[in-house]
């Protein structure tokens, strides 16, 4: 179990990365698009540990997270760029298909912003509840993209979340040091999520899907 491992704060270790990130996407030129699809891959796959302090009822959550996380991570062998993948399935014309890279791709970074949303509601008020802002966040950055029974299954798992002092005793933060954190992931995520989105945006690809 995870709570016999020594404790580093995990936030950390997704903040540090996302900084690497967004560090790789700043110091291109726009359009480029030539961040490497592993690198992308290894930082999403941090977020995992965000699941474990969420109970039960968002186990499906997870798994339906790391697999595409591994699809891309799979990917990755054969392609070498975010871009890459973007014009594979424009090739095969597969790029809403379900299962398709770039599909994953794009559930993916709906992922990451959903984090950050949810972090911009928990930073902005003290007595903010994890359900509240939560809900909130799922509300505007997923549930207009999922399906009935999915958004009915998430909504009726926020009545499970933890509040936000056994969240931060999970992620071994203090109120201010998760605080610190969560303003350095939501300044860091921006950047790859506008990247990300840029790059749909030169293939022409939409992005209300
Ligand atoms: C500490 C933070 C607490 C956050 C709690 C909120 C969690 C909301 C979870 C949303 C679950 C969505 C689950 C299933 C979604 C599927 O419909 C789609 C299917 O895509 P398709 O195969 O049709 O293309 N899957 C996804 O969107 C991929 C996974 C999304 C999960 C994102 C969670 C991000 C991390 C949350 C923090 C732990």
């Amino acid at each position: 179990g995870d709570d016999q491992q020594p404790m580093t704060p995990p936030l950390s270790g997704i903040v540090d990365a996302f900084e690497d990130l967004a560090r790789l996407v700043e110091s291109k030129k726009a359009g480029e698009g030539d961040l490497m699809l592993a690198t992308f891959c290894e930082a999403c796959s941090l977020v995992s540990v965000l699941f474990s302090c969420l109970g039960l009822a968002f186990k499906f959550a997870e798994l339906e997270y790391v697999a595409k996380v591994q699809d891309l991570l799979e990917a990755s062998k054969s392609h070498q760029t975010l871009l890459h993948i973007l014009d594979y399935d424009i090739m095969n014309d597969t790029v809403k298909t379900q299962g398709s890279h770039t599909r994953n791709l794009r559930r993916v970074r709906q992922g990451i912003d959903l984090i950050r949303t949810i972090f911009e509601n928990f930073v902005s008020s003290d007595d903010n509840s994890l359900k509240e802002s939560a809900t909130t966040a799922y509300a505007k950055v997923c549930a207009p993209y999922h399906t009935w029974a999915v958004r009915t299954a998430v909504y009726a798992g926020m009545y499970t979340l933890p509040t936000r002092e056994q969240l931060l005793q999970k992620l071994n933060e203090t109120d201010k040091t998760a605080d610190k954190m969560m303003r350095r992931y939501i300044r860091a995520s921006a950047p790859v999520i506008e990247y990300i989105d840029s790059l749909y945006v030169s293939r022409k690809i939409s992005l209300d899907w």
